[in-house]
């Protein structure tokens, strides 16, 4: 089921072997910035206008009811809620060991700087409705802001139909098991525009169709959280104006295996990625060709059975996804590093010492008994992870996400004395003279 590709004893570089979707964001940015144009003017009236055309659904109020949001956690199936509830417990228990410390460097006697870590105010969180629901990811997206100690923390998500208007409940359950309370019912572009701008608007039209102080979003500095184009289109426009998470692509799955892996696991865990999306990619590395045979015969017994087969197997047979041979698994470890997969699985001898030499991957997956489908629930780990190979430059969702570094510097007479001529020396060189003279004034009678 899955293409070939045949790397043994060739010198070829492997990132032209493996294509990546394209997604084109840039034209649906000039499609939504209307949208967000009219937000930022207008505030309540463009967002309720937004909604009756996008959403069908006509706005009274914007935020929902504190009481709607407890009656949705005490609606939720009691399995769910242990599920949601272990799912947290785990992901607290490793984002907690993720908060720096400040740091005090003494540079020299008498002159220091600080590095102090603060939270960022005010963070949004998009949750999207629909097709693509998923309360774990309201998981992975507050569980670190709140341990980053973020002053507030608001969701929105689109109002659906069938709920009356409110967002789906299940995301509404997740947030009050979460704490939670700061939720609108907002959704696509316009409720990124809400976010990164607030609903006052800025010419009365809010206030004029009765939008009250209870129920005003204020403005927030990070937005974070999945969405479709439009929201992505959204997010790109308002990128600098506030802060943005990464922008999420198709869904990844990288397994290098060698001949101790079971065919029916790796088959399991390259379909479950593919479930997600017909984009999503799902590539085996496997310096042994009998595996290769094995999974893709576990492939053709075990894809008719699944509930999603079609996108399933329109992600497995696309152009993103494939078999690569290799001479061996440093070349296999190559490959992968080339590749640099949102998930990596590792299923060979020694597993986890191949998996401490890898160089590029969103997140790594050890031995048999941790599937990626472990850390897309309740491994602990955070599963908003890099995809389209920005797992070279960047690392997935974490607190560090929500704080920022200040460095705060302190030096004493003394201190800045001594190193008063290096200063002079090099604003002399970039010719700025008075960056000098700002040193030396003051130790000129
Ligand atoms: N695998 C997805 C996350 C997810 N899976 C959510 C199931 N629900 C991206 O890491
Ligand atoms: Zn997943």
């Amino acid at each position: 089921m899955l293409k070939r590709i045949d790397l043994r004893g060739s010198r070829w570089d492997p990132r032209d072997l493996l294509p990546r979707a394209q997604l084109d964001v840039s034209e649906a940015v000039e499609r939504i910035r209307p949208v967000v144009e009219a937000v930022h003017a207008h505030g309540f009236r463009a967002i309720a206008e937004a909604t009756r055309t996008f959403d069908g659904v006509e706005l009274s109020r914007l935020r929902v009811p504190a009481d709607e949001i407890a009656a949705a956690a005490g609606e939720l199936d009691p399995q769910v809620r242990a599920a949601l509830l272990e799912s947290i417990a785990r992901a607290r228990k490793v984002h907690a060991d993720q908060r720096r410390a400040d740091v005090t460097t003494q540079v020299v006697p008498g002159g220091t700087v600080t590095e102090r870590w603060v939270p960022v105010g005010r963070v949004g969180l998009y949750v999207p409705g629909g097709l693509a629901m998923y309360p774990s990811t309201v998981v992975m997206n507050v569980v670190p802001a709140q341990i980053a100690g973020v002053g507030a923390l608001v969701v929105a998500s689109p109002p659906q139909k069938e709920n009356g208007g409110l967002p789906d409940a299940r995301v509404l359950a997740a947030c009050a098991l979460l704490g939670v309370d700061e939720v609108y019912a907002v959704g696509g572009a316009q409720a990124v525009a809400m976010l990164g701008y607030g609903s006052a608007g800025r010419d009365g039209a809010a206030e004029a169709d009765g939008h009250d102080q209870a129920d005003q979003c204020a403005p927030v500095d990070v937005i974070t959280g999945p969405g479709n184009i439009w929201v992505t289109a959204a997010k790109r426009l308002l990128r600098g104006h506030v802060g943005i998470d990464a922008e999420a692509g198709p869904t990844e799955i990288a397994v290098l295996a060698d001949d101790t892996a079971d065919p029916v696991h790796v088959a399991a865990d390259l379909i479950s990625q593919a479930e997600h999306d017909p984009l999503a990619a799902s590539i085996l590395v496997t310096d042994a060709p009998a595996l290769a045979d094995a999974v893709d015969a576990e492939l053709v017994r075990q894809v008719p059975a699944t509930k999603h087969e079609a996108r399933i197997r329109e992600a497995l047979t696309g152009a993103q996804s494939g078999v690569v041979l290799v001479d061996d698994l440093e070349q296999g470890l190559q490959v992968v590093d080339a590749y640099a997969a949102e998930h990596l699985e590792i299923q060979t001898r020694d597993a986890r010492s191949w998996a401490m030499r890898v160089r590029n991957a969103g997140a790594v997956f050890v031995g048999p008994w941790s599937p990626v489908s472990l850390g897309d629930y309740a491994a602990g780990s955070n599963h908003v992870l890099p995809t389209g190979g920005c797992a070279r430059h960047s690392s997935g969702l974490s607190v560090q996400s929500f704080l920022r570094g200040i460095h705060v510097v302190e030096y004493d007479q003394d201190a800045l004395r001594d190193v008063a001529p290096h200063v002079v020396t090099l604003a002399g060189v970039e010719d700025l003279p008075a960056h000098g003279q700002a040193v030396t004034a003051r130790f000129t009678p």
